[in-house]
Order: structure tokens, then C-alpha cells, then sequence
């Protein structure tokens, strides 16, 4: 049992996102965030809660560890990538989806109050995502619940004013948005790149932090659980396009891993942030 693998099982449970943050423990799921970006004044009320949690979580760990792992109930068949090859059909942004031209092809549908398909504002003026986590983070969960419940992805337009820094989903979740599901070669190393830009709301210095995630699925009793996580900072942004990127092993510890998906995050500080040109793409890495 590696250090990842149980950082991946051990998560702060937000619950419902209609609700406000709750500590626990829960199996990951796409909703996760980093527990770095709670409010401190959550965590000093919940040490305790969360000090149990952890301890919890290592007696579980450890004896689930004592079991047989639970089985790939419907494991794809293996892919083989070719090297180079953006395995993202609309990393650029550029491609509308077929059966709805006011969404880009190629990503899971935005959600309309923190990402956004951006027509304009990408590298050469071409298509990205926006990714704005400055609203009310209540809104945002009531958007998330509603998109759960029925998957109504309308652009909202009745915002809620905003009551300050920390009430925004900055503080918490972050803008968020995902990609399409890519199968995965075993044993392969893919490298995933993108060109970003952020500006700073409250303060023009400090722009919202941008990461690109790489998550690991397997097939578990009928769903997709995530197993591998890795991701990518993207500091000192710019209102100017830098290209970021990150050399990821999803089999490397976590073997069984046969899906993945990129998911890319605006976080704290407030702001907004263009993702443009997301590669995920196959290489062959030089030896040292
Ligand atoms: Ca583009």
C-alpha cells in the first residue's frame, strides 16, 4: 500500500454539495478537492473530527489491505497508444459537439456557472475554457445538485452578489471541468501539457491557482472509481499564455488502472483562468 494510493482512499467528505463542507471519510469520487484549500477556521473546528478521521482511515487501510482487491468487473480491452498523438479529441477547444453546438465536443458538459466555453479568448483568439471560481460557493453547490439530480446545464445568469474572498468556491472545490474518458496503455508514460493564463479579481497579483489533474479509473460493482491521481501546478500566471506540463506514470503503482480523464481546476485566489491547447499525449521517456 503506497503513500498515493492512500492519500487517493483518505478524503475530506464535503457530502452533498448543497451543503456546506462536512469532514469524513469517503471512497473518492470526481468531487474531491485538496484539503490544503478548506478555510482554516473549518479545519480548527473540525480538528478533532478530522484526527478521528485519519486514524480511521489507516485501520481501514489496513485491513482492506489484508483482503484480496476487489475485483475488475468489467475491465476494457487494453489499448496501445501511438507516441505523440493528443489522445484528446478537442484539447484546442476548437470543435462544437455534435448534437449540441453550444458545447464543445470532447469534454464532459460545463457547468455553467464555473467553466464556460470561451470563444475568443484562447491562444490566437481561438476557442478555450474559462474557468471563473468567483461565485457564491452555495450557488455553485445548489448548480452542482441540479446537475446531479436532473443534468440541466444552463448557463446561469441570476448570480448571487458575492459576500467576500472565502464565500466564493474558490475557497473549496475551485472551478472545475473534465474531459472525455481515454483508455490506458499499460505500463505507458504520458505527458500532459495545456497553455493557461489567469488574472487575480480581488487582488491583480494573485492569480487563481491552476491545476491539471490526471485521474486513474478502474471498473468497480458497475462504476468508475478513481485509484490514481496526479497533478500539475500552474504558478505565477499571467494575463499572457504559458505552457505547463507534467510527465505521469497512472500504472506505474496502481496497475489495474485502465481509464483516465483530465480534469482541470481554477483554485483559490479568486479569479478567473483560459485553458487552451490540453495534450495528454504518450511518450517514451528518456533515461537518465
Ligand atoms: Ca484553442
Amino acid at each position: 500500500m503506497n503513500y498515493e494510493l492512500r492519500i487517493t482512499n483518505c478524503e475530506l467528505n464535503f457530502g452533498s454539495v448543497s451543503r456546506k463542507p462536512r469532514f469524513g471519510i469517503h471512497r473518492v469520487s470526481d468531487a474531491e478537492t485538496l484539503t490544503r484549500f478548506i478555510p482554516w477556521k473549518h479545519l480548527r473546528v473540525s480538528f478533532h473530527v478530522l484526527l478521528c478521521s485519519v486514524l480511521l482511515t489507516f485501520a481501514v487501510e489496513s485491513a482492506s489491505a489484508q483482503q484480496s482487491p476487489p475485483p475488475d468487473d468489467d475491465a476494457p480491452e487494453q489499448v496501445v497508444h501511438e507516441v505523440g498523438v493528443n489522445l484528446l479529441s478537442n484539447g484546442d477547444f476548437e470543435s462544437a459537439d455534435d448534437e449540441d453546438d453550444e458545447r464543445p465536443a470532447g469534454w464532459v458538459p460545463f457547468d455553467g456557472i464555473t467553466a464556460f466555453w470561451d470563444r475568443e479568448n484562447g491562444v490566437d483568439d481561438s476557442g478555450c475554457v474559462l474557468l471563473d471560481n468567483t461565485p457564491e460557493k452555495d450557488q455553485v453547490y445548489e448548480v452542482w445538485e441540479r446537475l446531479r439530480l436532473d443534468g440541466d446545464r444552463e448557463q446561469v445568469t441570476d448570480l448571487v452578489p458575492r459576500q467576500g474572498t472565502y464565500s466564493t468556491i474558490a475557497s473549496t472545490y475551485g472551478a472545475l471541468c473534465w474531459s472525455e474518458y481515454v483508455g490506458v496503455e499499460p505500463d505507458a508514460t504520458y505527458k500532459l501539457s495545456a497553455d493557461v493564463k489567469a488574472v487575480g479579481v480581488d487582488d491583480p497579483e494573485k492569480q487563481p491557482l491552476v491545476m491539471l489533474w490526471l485521474k486513474g479509473y478502474i471498473q468497480h460493482r458497475g462504476r468508475l472509481r478513481v485509484i490514481y491521481k496526479g497533478r500539475k501546478e500552474c504558478h505565477d500566471l499571467t494575463d499572457e499564455f504559458q505552457n505547463f506540463s507534467r510527465i505521469y506514470h497512472p500504472t506505474k503503482q496502481t496497475p489495474r488502472v485502465h481509464t483516465m480523464r483530465v480534469m482541470l481546476v481554477a483554485y483559490f485566489p479568486v479569479g478567473y483562468a483560459w485553458v487552451d491547447n490540453v495534450v495528454l499525449e504518450k511518450i517514451i521517456e528518456e533515461e537518465e
